[in-house]
């Protein structure tokens, strides 16, 4: 287990800080109606792609979770959150080109997207732990996915492979308890998703996704595992959206209101907030440097919300070669 240095955790911090500004930025454009596609806010599961994403390498692989976009797993990487919002505005200077909506790409740091039909990541990560296994570079393929996604059967024929074939594959599952509109309880009588992994002889772990450290540690593991050719675990991390499903969606369970208490009650355990409260007390974070590292936050998604308004759209003329081509 490696010791995190006050950059490290300063790191860490700086992430989830940046990562809520932009996702606040999104929501409030898409109020605005300026952006040219749909928004699903990540505000609340900052601390799982933020904590478990910091682990890959620049030569690994990630399939993404459609909350926030990219934001959560891409900030922490280094990758520039300009090109999100240019993307969601279709600008040329998106990380798609200003072409795929909302999807987030980076080749240089291997994010393959998320998948448009949720669940779909499991079978690509799959065949990407597959290749890494092949090529025995120490690589691995991460597959991030909500609690809903793996209710498909992609997930269980991935499990299944993955294990048998003991793939350098790492799963974390944003466990938020509902898909849309749609309570777990209605379409699984299964819990934790962690059991369904341990029924496939793949490492499950139960972990608290509001916490950032908790994350990043469980997830440490799983990729030292994976690196070392043991073959896949699954990271189930409890955590919860604290905005409707999309944004201008009505925010139900059913047809009826999301319980006021309920959110209170996680609201509590936000997850920026408590990680905060913890470099405070270990004296990592002063009143001072949260002030700063927040106006920096803000000054820098102002500046990408004008980037993008300046930037050009897509040149039609050069769509035939922005088609994926192997
Ligand atoms: C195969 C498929 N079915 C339905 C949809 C529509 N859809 C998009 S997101 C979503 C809910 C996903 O729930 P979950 O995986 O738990 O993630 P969450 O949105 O709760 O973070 C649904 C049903 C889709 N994109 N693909």
């Amino acid at each position: 287990m490696k010791e995190l240095s006050k950059q490290d955790l300063l790191h860490l911090y700086r992430s989830l800080i940046r990562t809520r500004k932009f996702d606040q930025l999104n929501v409030r454009l898409a109020a605005e109606g300026k952006l040219l596609t749909f928004y699903h806010s990540a505000h609340g599961h900052e601390a799982v792609g933020v904590g478990a994403s910091s682990l890959a390498r620049d030569d690994d692989y990630l399939f993404i979770h459609h909350r926030g976009h990219g934001l959560p797993y891409s900030i922490p990487r280094g990758i520039d959150p300009k090109s999100c919002v240019a993307e969601h505005m279709g600008r040329a200077t998106g990380w798609g080109g200003g072409i795929t909506g909302f999807h987030a790409v980076d080749k240089e740091k291997g994010v393959l997207s998320s998948a448009g039909t949720i669940g779909s990541g499991f079978v690509l990560s799959a065949g990407y732990g597959l290749a890494a296994k092949k090529n025995g570079r120490g690589q691995i393929a991460f597959c991030f996915s909500g609690d809903g996604g793996v209710q498909r059967g992609q997930f269980h024929e991935a499990m299944n492979l993955c294990a048998a074939w003991k793939l350098p594959v790492v799963f974390v599952v944003e466990n938020n308890g509902m898909a849309w509109f749609t309570p777990n309880c209605d379409t699984t009588a299964v819990e934790h998703v962690a059991d369904l992994a341990k029924a496939y002889q793949v490492p499950g772990e139960i972990v608290d996704g509001m916490d950032v450290l908790a994350v990043y540690r469980a997830t440490e593991k799983a990729v030292e595992r994976a690196r070392k050719g043991e073959g896949p675990s699954l990271i189930e991390c409890k955590t919860f959206r604290y905005r409707p499903h999309s944004e201008g969606r009505p925010d139900v369970s059913h047809y009826e209101p999301r319980s006021k208490e309920e959110i209170a009650s996680w609201m509590e355990r936000d997850p920026v907030r408590l990680f905060e409260e913890k470099l405070l007390k270990k004296k990592v974070l002063t009143a001072a440097l949260i002030e700063e590292i927040a106006r920096e936050a803000d000054e820098e998604s102002a500046a990408a919300e004008k980037f993008s308004f300046d930037s050009p759209f897509p040149d039609p003329a050069r769509l035939p070669d922005m088609v994926y081509a192997p």
